[in-house]
C-alpha cells in the first residue's frame, strides 16, 4: 500500500492499543517518484466496531475524517486521533484507519487497531465476558497461579497502606491495573470490566459470568465455566451470598449521581474519600462471604469488578471537576500526619518492596506489572502518579507515553489546562 502509518508505541507484535486519550501518528507517501508530488488523501474510519476521530493538531476538534497532504519525498505527516467516546472495540482490528486518494477514493493504506477501554459488566458482549473470565481462570491456575500473589496483597496487613486514609483510592487504582496487566499478558484483547453497584446487573449474576447463590453460599457456575475451580488459600470456591435480588440493585451503596454530586461528597478530595464507607464499603457488605472482610474480599474475582467501578467513579468525579493536578489540594490531600504511603511522593507497598514499620513486614507479588502501551507508572509507583490516568494534563507533550493505559468506556476525555479550567 503507498500510504504507510507511523505511532510511537505498539506491542511486541506490533498491534495498536489506544484509548481517550489523543495519540499523534503520521502517514507517509512510499510510491511516489516525484519529490514535489503533493497528494491529497483522506483518512476515515474503516471498521465495524470501534470509532475513531482525527485532527491535525493536537488543540483541534476531532473529526470522523482528515484531509491531509502528503508529499512526494516520502516526509511523514502528522495527525492526531483518539477512539470516539462510547465507541469502543469489542475485539482486536475493528476499528481500523483507512487512508483513500480524496479525488477518487480508491484505497491507499489501511491500519488495524483496538480502542481498549474498560466496560460496564452488566453490557458487555458474551464474547468480551467469556475472554475476561478465562483470563482471570488462567491468572487463578486452581491455586497454583500468579492470582496467589495479587489476592496476598490485599490482607489485613495491608489495611494501613489501603484504607482508611488518603491513598484509599490511589492504592487501590495501582491494585486493579495490576491485576488487569496481568491478564493483558495472557490476552492483550481484555480489559477489567466494572460492577455498577447502584444499577440492576442481572447480566453479571449468573451462571455463566460470576455466578449464582446457592443454599451453602458457594457460588455456582455452568460445567466447564473458567471459574469452577477457583481455588484461594488452598479452599476451592468462591464464598459468597448476594443480599439482594440479582434483578435489582443492592440497596446499600448510593448511587454515582449522589455520588458525584456536589451536593454529595462536594468537589474536594478531602470530601470525596468519604465515598469509601459509602458506596465502597456498602457494596461490599451487600454480600455475606469473602467480600465483606478486607482480609478476605480480594479472594472472590468480584472485588476487581466492584473497586473498577469505584475507581471510575474517582475518575468520573476527576473528570467533572477537574481534578488531575497534584499540585492542586483539591485534586489530593495528604493525611495531616504523614503516614508513609499516603503523601504525594510516596511510592506504594507492596509494589516498592517495604518491609520497614508502619509499612507490613511482607511485602508479596513485587513490582506492579508492566504494559505494552505505557511505562508508566513504572515498578514502583507513587501516589502522585495514580491522579492523571489518562494525561489529560499532558497536552501534546506526552503524545503517547503519558497514560497509564486504561480509560472508562463514560468518562470522557477533557484537557485540563494550568489553572484546572476544563478544555476542549
Ligand atoms: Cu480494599
Amino acid at each position: 500500500m503507498p500510504v504507510v502509518f507511523e505511532f510511537p508505541r505498539t506491542d511486541f507484535a506490533g498491534r495498536l492499543f489506544i484509548g481517550w486519550t489523543p495519540i499523534r501518528g503520521t502517514a507517509r507517501l512510499t510510491d511516489s517518484n516525484d519529490p514535489f508530488e503533493r497528494r491529497e488523501i483522506i483518512l476515515r474510519n474503516a471498521g465495524w466496531q470501534g470509532r475513531l476521530w482525527f485532527a491535525d493538531s493536537y488543540a483541534d476538534e476531532g473529526a470522523s475524517e482528515l484531509r491531509l497532504t502528503l508529499p512526494g519525498d516520502g516526509s511523514p505527516v502528522e495527525f492526531w486521533m483518539a477512539g470516539e467516546l462510547m465507541m469502543a472495540s469489542e475485539r482486536y482490528g475493528d476499528a481500523i484507519i483507512e487512508a483513500v486518494d480524496a479525488n477518487d477514493f480508491s484505497p491507499l493504506g489501511t491500519q488495524s487497531l483496538m480502542i481498549r477501554v474498560r466496560k460496564d459488566a452488566n453490557t458487555m458482549t458474551a464474547f468480551e465476558r467469556d475472554r475476561f473470565l478465562s483470563t482471570l481462570g488462567i491468572l487463578n491456575g486452581r491455586g497454583f497461579g500468579r492470582f496467589t500473589e495479587i489476592r496476598d496483597m490485599h490482607q489485613n496487613y495491608s489495611n494501613g497502606e489501603a484504607h482508611g486514609n488518603s491513598a484509599f483510592l490511589p492504592w487501590h487504582r495501582a491494585f486493579i491495573l495490576d491485576l488487569e496487566r496481568e491478564l493483558q499478558a495472557i490476552d492483550a484483547e481484555v480489559t477489567l470490566p466494572y460492577w455498577r453497584f447502584d444499577a440492576p446487573a442481572p447480566n453479571v449474576f449468573t451462571r455463566d459470568f460470576m455466578g449464582v447463590n446457592d443454599d451453602v453460599g458457594i457460588v455456582q457456575f455452568n460445567p466447564g465455566h473458567p471459574l469452577e475451580n477457583w481455588v484461594t488459600d488452598s479452599q476451592l470456591g468462591i464464598l459468597r451470598r448476594m443480599v439482594f435480588d440479582p434483578n435489582n440493585a443492592p440497596s446499600g451503596p448510593i448511587s454515582e449521581f449522589e455520588t458525584l454530586a456536589l451536593g454529595g461528597f462536594g468537589n474536594t478530595y478531602r470530601d470525596f474519600i468519604g465515598l469509601e464507607g459509602n458506596p465502597h464499603g456498602s457494596a461490599h457488605v451487600s454480600f455475606r462471604g469473602f467480600l465483606a472482610n478486607i482480609g478476605s474480599a480480594a479472594r472472590d474475582p468480584l472485588f476487581f469488578m466492584l473497586h473498577a467501578n469505584v475507581d471510575r467513579l474517582w475518575a468520573k468525579w476527576q473528570w467533572l471537576h477537574a481534578r488531575h493536578d497534584r499540585a492542586r489540594q483539591a485534586a489530593y490531600t495528604p493525611p495531616f500526619f504523614g503516614r508513609v504511603g499516603h503523601n504525594l511522593d510516596d511510592s506504594m507497598w507492596p509494589w516498592n518492596g517495604a518491609t520497614f514499620p508502619p509499612r507490613p513486614t511482607l511485602a508479596p507479588g513485587g513490582a506492579l506489572a508492566a504494559s505494552q502501551v505505557t511505562d508508566l507508572p513504572g515498578p514502583q509507583p507513587t501516589v502522585a502518579q495514580m491522579m492523571d490516568y489518562a494525561n489529560v494534563r499532558g497536552g501534546e507533550d506526552l503524545p503517547s507515553g503519558g497514560t497509564l493505559g486504561f480509560w472508562y468506556d463514560d468518562v470522557p476525555y477533557q484537557h485540563e489546562a494550568e489553572d484546572g479550567e476544563l478544555l476542549g
